[in-house]
C-alpha cells in the first residue's frame, strides 16, 4: 500500500517536471470576419496555435508549404497545431485564399530575436 502511494506521488512529480519541461504556451488565432486576427505572431518554439473560426461563415486553414491544413471549420470550431521552428510559416485560408497569416517561430534565445 504505502509503495503504491509513493509511487503515485513520484508519478505525479515527473508529470510536474515534463509539462515544465515542455514549456506548452498556446496562442490563440481568431478567424473573423475574414481575417486572421493577429494576422501575424511571434512564438516559441514548441508553442501550439488553436486557430477559432468566430465567423458565421466556415473558413479553413492551410499552410502555404502543404505542411499542415484543417478540415472546413464551421463557427466556433477549433484548429490546433504545435510549431517547431524556428521559422517563417505563411498560411491561407483555403476557402478565401486572399486571407493569409504569419506565425513567426523565433529561436530560444529571446535576446537579439526581437529588437526594435
Ligand atoms: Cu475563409
Amino acid at each position: 500500500m504505502r509503495s503504491l502511494m509513493s509511487a503515485a506521488r513520484v508519478a505525479a512529480v515527473l508529470f510536474c517536471a515534463l509539462t515544465g519541461l515542455a514549456h506548452a504556451e498556446t496562442v490563440e488565432i481568431r478567424i473573423d470576419n475574414f481575417t486572421f486576427s493577429p494576422a501575424e505572431v511571434h512564438v516559441a518554439p514548441g508553442t501550439t496555435i488553436v486557430w477559432i473560426n468566430a465567423d458565421d461563415i466556415p473558413h479553413a486553414v492551410a499552410a502555404n508549404d502543404k505542411s499542415f491544413r484543417s478540415k472546413v471549420l464551421d463557427t466556433e470550431e477549433k484548429y490546433s497545431r504545435t510549431v517547431a521552428g524556428p521559422g517563417t510559416i505563411d498560411y491561407f485560408c483555403s476557402l478565401h485564399p486572399h486571407m493569409t497569416g504569419r506565425i513567426i517561430v523565433d529561436g530560444n534565445g529571446s535576446d537579439g530575436a526581437g529588437g526594435h
